[in-house]
């Protein structure tokens, strides 16, 4: 290699390295937990440097000799391919741009990753392995003089064996993370559900079937605690602080609630939407007129059953009208893995807002710094207005 191109191939290799290490750092769900403290920053980091990527990758695009698609050396455009995938499946993550629910951007670019992961690994071995061939190859594209080109039969070969590494990677990684239930077989088979929750809650009018026609897209399950499993025995729902009648509530009383159903999206803040779910649910103003709020309570505190996740609303955001506690997602008992058996949606807001296994509410006079808002997320988590 010449001098100029092992520069900018050292820094374009450090700037991945960077990026599939943020990048893991932000998805693993075990780091997410402990790492938590810094996921904003991994986050930020990981923006900034995707965008540095971009920038380098033009300057590397402009400068690359025109016969490189000729030698048969696939490093050059297989990189610039896999950048190029990475680059714009993370941009509509950063400005929230997707498909509208058929293929998810977010797994796109994770499926992505991991072929990245691979191609790089497959290029360092291949570097070791054949080393000096390799460096011949790179003189081949970068230097002037011998610009060989390969025959088409050893191109077609070359890149049959690339897209074969893609698709097998891609591949694997689906079966490893299992998500390859079938849609149509329902909640309990597409999330898992370790909820004993009896009876069941009796879906309304327009949850069966669901008036959304069925969600689109795929949740993630995020969750900074183990996923905890709810017994309608003990399972209690208690509402306090500052209430004219401070409430608690068994699983048969909190199902006596009337409930409603609304369609709406769902937007995590790392890029992911849900569009069209069914929810059938008890609003909080509807919770609020039964227990009386009194007039210096200016903020709700949102309290999940796993005793670390928190979040809040002010009343006014609270009352907005789809603001509920759901219990019913497209007609099914809300799964555990998605927060059941009663989870908070605010569809305004993102989802860290949605404080999955909801059991206590209480009505505060100052605002309260829920979990993800006390590691940099904004208190007010509005979606579009802001
Ligand atoms: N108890 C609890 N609620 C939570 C979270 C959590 O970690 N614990 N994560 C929040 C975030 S960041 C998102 S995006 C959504 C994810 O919901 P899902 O797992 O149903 O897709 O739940 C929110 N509510
Ligand atoms: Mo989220």
């Amino acid at each position: 290699m010449q001098s100029k191109w092992k520069i900018i191939h050292a820094i374009y290799a450090l700037q991945v390295v960077v990026l599939l290490i943020s990048g893991w750092l932000l998805s693993s769900p075990a780091i997410r937990e402990s790492l938590s403290k810094f996921h904003v920053y991994f986050r930020e980091a990981h923006i900034a440097t995707g965008f540095i990527l971009v920038i380098s990758m033009i300057g590397i695009v402009c400068r690359m000799p025109r016969n490189v698609w000729k030698t048969g050396n696939i490093n050059y455009p297989l990189a610039v391919i896999l950048s190029f995938a990475m680059a714009v499946t993370g941009m509509m993550l950063v400005f929230g741009i997707d498909f509208g629910g058929e293929i998810s951007v977010h797994s796109l670019h994770r499926y992505n990753a991991w072929t990245v992961t691979v191609a790089l690994l497959l290029h360092v071995a291949s570097v070791y392995l054949v080393g000096r061939q390799e460096s011949l190859s790179e003189s081949q594209i970068v230097g002037k003089n011998d610009m060989m080109p390969v025959t088409n039969r050893r191109m077609f070969i070359n890149w049959l064996i690339a897209l074969g590494a893609i698709v097998g990677v891609g591949s694997i990684t689906k079966f490893l993370q299992g998500d390859d239930a079938p849609k149509s077989e329902g909640m309990a088979i597409q999330y898992k559900d370790c909820n004993k929750m009896q009876p069941l809650p009796v879906p309304s009018l327009g949850s069966i079937p669901p008036i959304g026609g069925g969600h689109k897209g795929e949740f993630e399950v995020f969750t900074v605690t183990e996923i905890p499993c709810s017994h309608s025995e003990t399972w209690q729902f208690a509402i306090s602080g500052l209430v004219e009648r401070p409430l608690e509530m068994t699983w048969k009383q909190f199902l006596n609630l009337p409930r409603k159903v609304q369609v709406s999206n769902f937007h995590c803040v790392t890029g992911w939407s849900v569009y069209d779910v069914t929810y059938e649910g008890v609003s909080i103003s509807a919770l609020l007129e039964v227990v009386g709020g009194k007039p210096d309570g200016r903020f709700l505190k949102f309290t999940s059953s796993d005793g670390v996740y928190t979040s809040a609303l002010s009343v006014e955001q609270a009352k907005m009208s789809d603001v509920m506690m759901v219990v019913l997602m497209d007609g099914e008992p809300i799964p555990s893995s998605l927060g059941g058996p009663v989870r908070l949606i605010v569809p305004q807001m993102y989802a860290y807002k949605g404080v999955k296994w909801l059991t206590t509410i209480e009505v505060l006079e100052n605002p309260h710094m829920g979990f993800w808002e006390t590691r940099g997320y904004e208190n007010d988590a509005w979606v579009s207005k802001k």
